[in-house]
């Protein structure tokens, strides 16, 4: 007999056969009538594999009295409620490290976009404003700048090594101090201050919501520039709108969004952004790995084993 589970959205194709070839699965993304969905499955389903926002919270588990782990596709898991999951012993496992390169990669991306106007001088040259108003303007080099790493963790530390590589200086804040070489600030507000770029890294949820405020923004200044990987949730959107419509910073490189797929269009205006549809670990072979570990986790679990990457 297979173990049940439950599938909460329509995930990475792969990962969807794969859990559906070795799982008996049910699709909570399909149903028409989620509390007959609950009702029916409650007495025999014993996991969740989780993908994208869906809150899952004590009620849901709840639901679910024979609810034993949830495997969560990416590292992220602002979505699920961990103090709910301890109180009633169910295991939740994540997708860590398998992601670090592309999502370090695309934050460097963002840097060098939101510095030298690269998506910017591309639309020029393709409205053909190069042959007729002629070179595009100057921007600035990432080359000498200061990377603020707000959230220095597996990410964090993958960014850094390659912003040293651009010529980039790292400073960091985190809750508590790394064995690490780069000079630490004590708070958001003294990173801002110290950084020409700041980087934003850690996780979502309630612990770190809008960490990126009015006073964090006015400390990186009006040559400062904002790139967001971690979560829309730790910057407060409407301020940083604000912020870079008044150019009190000077641009920023965005791949998450408070509401997602919900960007205000006052955004899409905007000539000092550039915007990413949440993309950073978005590769074949990526997503492929983060698949195969959620599915590892459950199969881990099912055999009475320890599982692989735990949420602490
Ligand atoms: P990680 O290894 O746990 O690193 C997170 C870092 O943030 C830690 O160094 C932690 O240090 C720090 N931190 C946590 N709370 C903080 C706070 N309140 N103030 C300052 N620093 C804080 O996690 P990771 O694997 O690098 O992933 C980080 C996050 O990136 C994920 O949770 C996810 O939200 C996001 N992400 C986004 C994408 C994307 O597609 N855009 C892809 C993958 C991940 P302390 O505990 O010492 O504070
Ligand atoms: C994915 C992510 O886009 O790992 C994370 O926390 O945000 C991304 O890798 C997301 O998990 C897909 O659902």
């Amino acid at each position: 007999m297979k173990p049940e589970i439950i599938l909460t959205a329509q995930g990475h194709a792969g990962t969807m056969a794969k859990l559906q070839s070795e799982f008996t699965c049910h699709k909570l993304f399909e149903a028409p009538d989620k509390k007959a969905f609950f009702e029916k499955h409650a007495a025999t389903v014993r996991g969740l594999a989780t993908f994208g926002p869906l809150p899952v919270d004590g009620k849901l588990m709840d639901a679910l009295p024979k609810l034993e782990i949830v495997s969560n596709f990416g590292v992220g898991v602002d979505a699920i409620n961990l103090d709910d999951a301890k109180k009633r012993g169910i295991i939740v496992t994540n997708t860590p490290d398998v992601l670090n390169d592309c999502v370090a990669d695309t934050a460097l991306a963002l840097v060098l976009m939101a510095l030298r106007k690269f998506p910017q001088s591309e639309v020029y040259l393709r409205q053909g404003l190069w042959a007729t108003k002629g070179a595009y303007p100057l921007t600035t080099s990432a080359g000498g700048k200061t990377l603020g790493i707000l959230g220095l963790g597996r990410i964090g530390e993958a960014i850094a090594k390659r912003a040293q590589s651009f010529g980039m200086k790292i400073r960091y804040h985190n809750r508590s101090k790394k064995n690490v070489p780069y000079p630490y600030d004590a708070d958001p507000v003294a990173l801002a201050k110290s950084s020409d770029v700041l980087m934003v890294v850690t996780p979502g949820g309630a612990g770190t919501a809008k960490l990126v405020n009015a006073k964090v923004l006015d400390a990186l200044g009006p040559q400062g520039y904002l790139v967001n990987v971690a979560r829309g949730s730790v910057v407060d959107e409407q301020v940083l709108l604000l912020y870079l419509q008044e150019k009190k910073i000077a641009g920023a490189g965005l791949d998450v969004y408070e509401n997602e797929p919900q960007v205000p269009v006052a955004f899409y205006a905007l000539d000092n952004a550039v915007l990413f549809p949440h993309v950073a670990s978005a590769t074949v072979e990526t997503r492929k790995a983060m698949g195969d570990l959620q599915v590892e986790n459950l199969h881990l679990h099912f055999a009475g084993k320890p599982v692989k990457t735990p949420v602490a």
